[in-house]
């Protein structure tokens, strides 16, 4: 994957209240072409997996949990400086400390249920993107 690309998934929460429509705009409007996309609902095997950057941290148990709830909204996006431009689209992981006019801000419950995720690198948007996506799942 080139490194103009980043990965997202839309979680549980925000997939449930029915905010993928909506997210899913704010993505496009901010000038992201969508490269992959799929509704998916993670195992904990798998949850556990993706973020296993996280295992030592306290909250690794419910963070699988979380991502293993339900329905999840996967999505391989592209756009100069992807990783470093979503990551603002998104915002801080705690809403509370989310700028107005980021998706956290308009649609995080807590820091746990907050809404989104966002590669934080180019390694890892590939490592993410080739975790969910087949090659000919991306266009
Ligand atoms: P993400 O990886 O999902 O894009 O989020 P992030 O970089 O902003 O935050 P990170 O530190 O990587 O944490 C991953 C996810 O774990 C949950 N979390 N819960 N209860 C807590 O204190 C806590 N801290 C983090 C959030 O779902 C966070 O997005
Ligand atoms: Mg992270």
């Amino acid at each position: 994957m080139a490194t103009n690309r980043t990965f997202t998934m839309i979680k549980p929460e925000a997939v449930a209240a029915g905010n993928t429509g909506k997210i899913l705009d704010m993505i496009i409007e901010a000038g992201f072409k969508i490269k992959a996309l799929k509704l998916t609902t993670l195992s904990k095997e798998r949850a556990g997996e993706f973020y296993e950057v996280h295992k030592e941290r306290p909250f690794y148990g419910e963070l699988v949990d979380y991502m293993s709830s339900g329905p999840v909204v996967a999505a391989i996006l592209e756009k100069d400086n992807a990783v470093a431009d979503f990551r603002a689209l998104i915002g801080a992981t705690d809403p509370a400390e989310a700028a107005d006019g980021t998706i956290r801000k308009a649609f995080a419950k807590s820091k746990a249920e907050n809404a989104v995720h966002g590669s934080d690198s180019d390694e890892n948007a590939e490592i993410e993107g080739k975790f969910h996506f087949a090659a000919n799942e991306i266009v």
